[in-house]
């Protein structure tokens, strides 16, 4: 074959490579609404993390700019420009175009390749209206632009470079992505957690569009992560357990701390990517944590016999962990590609944490106290929780699956066309129960404020009245009894007045579902009502507004004369009609669905919100009374 030839196959591969990607872009990143969106920019970042990782690059720079592109800057070597022998084409060049070509360099790099990151930056190529990289490498700036993944000319040197480091900027595909808005604060909390991840390496980022800008640069790395995560908690000991390991080419590091609360609040990684599925990583720190405990607590005469023996659940309450690990060749699997599956890593895990644990308790006789007094509390507690658990299920046994009395449920049995609204107060529950069209919708009055979950121990939950009958009408039970496929609703929608105390009740509710029912967060089954702030009246003519700008614009468009308006203050003040009509009529309410986007700040938030610490808890709530802060997406 001559030369020419090759070329042209190659280039055909090339085209109908990024080809496949365009028509399918869902099989590469996942989707394309605002998540696979998002996804572009932490692919090209990663790379550059990658760099990080191995040693090259201190700096990365992230700019969302006005008109939706993006740059993603870094210090590292430079992907090489130098002409690849086979292809003929420069380095660069093959990395944009060829899928799957990042790593190729470079075999003993610890590549982030799990679930939809690692697919190359050539799909963020295929998938962008334009692309320009510029590289500084051997003592120039080598440039090249791309449209829809198509080379537009040579590489070319375009200057003289003293540094060497990596400039991607993309714009993506309107004819890809219906929405190209990136969300600061989605990609500020990404951008943190890889700053934490990733010890010294110094993440900037910023928003051209609102002049927003963040830096990120952690010199204790996941110690600092832990420590961030229990900034609001009262803390049993004041060191994060810190410990670091490798083993067959495995880097294992762990942080942690335990706070007085009850949760478990570990956090697990592979290669930066949060494996919220968990996998060999987390089982393997699980069960190295309850043996040490365990073990510690026998040979100090703390628990005396077989019976008293500290479950795995005991050891994590109130504990705070990250554990990160980085491998060469992840296996990830699960339903989200986020379960670290290598099989190798549980054991490897299992003695790192093991060995450094036990000779930490051995040192640090003091804190090795304060966990164990703390783990045989919560073991006493499990037991108490667990005949209450019994009393309830027992009770619903033998009074069949009763209802509760305060629900009005709705004729329709199927639970995809079911709603239930609940509802702040009783006078707002009797308009809604009037107002509502009893064929699909159920109204739940829930009295006063219900119990903070946050600062309670489940034994207590279970005797909760408002908790119950929340239980009893969602249908699910919770924690370990959960099942979602007993759900009586799949809308299931917070109604509250606009008003901090509306807030606090929201958000108490929202707190009781994360911790105890978090799948239903999870099936997109949870949303929030939102009530108009104003009623406006010109003539015989009326309009509902939702938000102060609205009201603005709307006087703006009616003229300031002959308008009456009306706040509405709690949604006690609306008739059965209005509240149909602003609030639970499908064709003009607005609801919003709950997401958790971030699991890790979603715990610092509902720490903040409902823990311990009164101060931090205040200015919280001031100043996201009236919105529902990244929850809703
Ligand atoms: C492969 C090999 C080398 C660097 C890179 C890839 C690299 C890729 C990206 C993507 C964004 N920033 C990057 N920085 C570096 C190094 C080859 C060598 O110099 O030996």
């Amino acid at each position: 074959m001559k030369k020419e030839e090759t070329y042209r196959v190659d280039d055909i591969q090339v085209l109908e490579g990024l080809q496949a990607v365009r028509k399918r872009p869902s099989m590469y990143i996942g989707s394309t609404d605002a998540r696979g969106l998002h996804h572009l920019v932490y692919e090209v970042v990663d790379n550059s993390i990658d760099e990080a990782m191995v040693g090259y690059c201190r700096n990365i720079r992230v700019i969302l700019h006005d008109n939706n592109s993006v740059t993603v800057m870094d210090d590292g070597r430079g992907i090489p420009v130098e002409v690849h022998s086979k292809y003929r084409k420069p380095g660069v060049e093959i990395v944009m175009t060829k899928l799957h070509a990042g790593g190729k360099f470079d075999k003993k790099s610890y590549k982030v390749s799990g679930g939809l990151h690692g697919v190359g930056v050539s799909v963020v190529n295929a998938l962008s209206e334009w692309l320009e990289v510029s590289i500084s490498r051997n003592g120039k700036v080598h440039s090249q632009r791309y449209e829809r993944g198509v080379p537009k000319g040579k590489l070319k040197v375009v200057d003289e470079a003293e540094e060497t480091g990596t400039t991607v900027v993309f714009m993506p595909d309107k004819d890809i992505f219906p929405e190209i808005d990136f969300n600061f604060d989605t990609i500020s909390s990404r951008l943190r957690e890889l700053a934490f991840l990733n010890r010294g390496v110094k993440i900037i980022i910023r928003d051209d569009r609102s002049e927003k800008e963040n830096s990120f640069q952690y010199e204790g790395g996941i110690i600092s992560f832990v420590q961030h995560l229990n900034k609001n908690k009262n803390i049993l000991h004041d060191d994060v357990i810190y410990f670091e390991g490798t083993k067959e080419d495995v880097i294992v590091e762990v942080a942690l701390q335990y706070n007085d609360g009850y949760m478990d609040n570990t956090h697990s990684f592979a290669n930066n990517i949060n494996t919220v599925e968990g996998g060999t990583h987390l089982s393997g720190f699980k069960s190295a944590l309850t043996r040490t405990l365990n073990d510690y607590a026998k040979s100090n005469s703390l628990i005396k016999n077989e019976a008293d023996k500290l479950s795995g659940e005991d050891c994590r309450e109130g504990l705070t962990a990250i554990i990160s690990v980085k491998l060469s060749e992840p296996q990830f699997e699960g339903q989200t590609k986020t379960k670290l599956g290598n099989s190798d890593v549980k054991g490897i895990m299992e003695s790192v944490v093991n060995d450094k644990l036990a000779e930490f308790f051995e040192e640090n006789p003091k804190t090795a106290r304060a966990v164990i007094e703390k783990a045989i509390i919560a073991s006493q507690a499990r037991i108490a929780a667990r005949k209450a658990r019994e009393l309830t299920r027992r009770k619903t046994v033998l009074e069949g699956s009763n209802l509760p009395g305060k629900l009005a449920d709705c004729s329709e049995k199927d639970p995809e066309k079911c709603e239930l609204y609940v509802v702040e107060g009783d006078s707002a529950g009797g308009s809604a129960k009037q107002g509502r069209d009893r064929t699909f919708q159920a109204i739940l009055p829930l009295r006063g404020k219900i119990l903070n979950v946050e600062k309670a121990r489940l034994d207590k939950i279970y005797k909760n009245n408002e908790i119950q009958t929340l239980i009893t009408a969602i249908g699910t039970h919770i924690r370990e009894d959960f099942d979602i496929n007993k759900v009586r609703y799949h809308k299931i929608i917070i109604m509250t007045d606009a008003d901090v105390d509306g807030a606090h009740i929201r958000t108490l509710l929202l707190t009781f579902f994360y911790r105890y029912m978090e799948d239903l967060i999870n099936a997109g089954y949870i949303y929030i009502a939102k009530p108009p702030l104003y009623r406006l009246k010109k003539g015989n003519k009326e309009w509902y507004v939702y938000t102060d700008t609205e009201k603005d614009e709307k006087y703006k468009e009616l003229g300031e004369s002959g308008i009456s308006i009306q706040r509405y203050k709690g949604l006690g003040e609306m008739n059965p009609t209005q509240l149909w009509e602003t609030t639970m009529n499908p064709d003009t309410r607005i609801i919003v669905k709950v997401t958790l986007e971030d699991a890790a700040y979603a715990d610092e938030l509902f720490t903040t919100l409902m823990g311990e610490q009164v101060e931090p808890r205040r200015g919280f709530i001031q100043e996201h009374a009236l919105e529902v802060v990244n929850l809703d997406v």
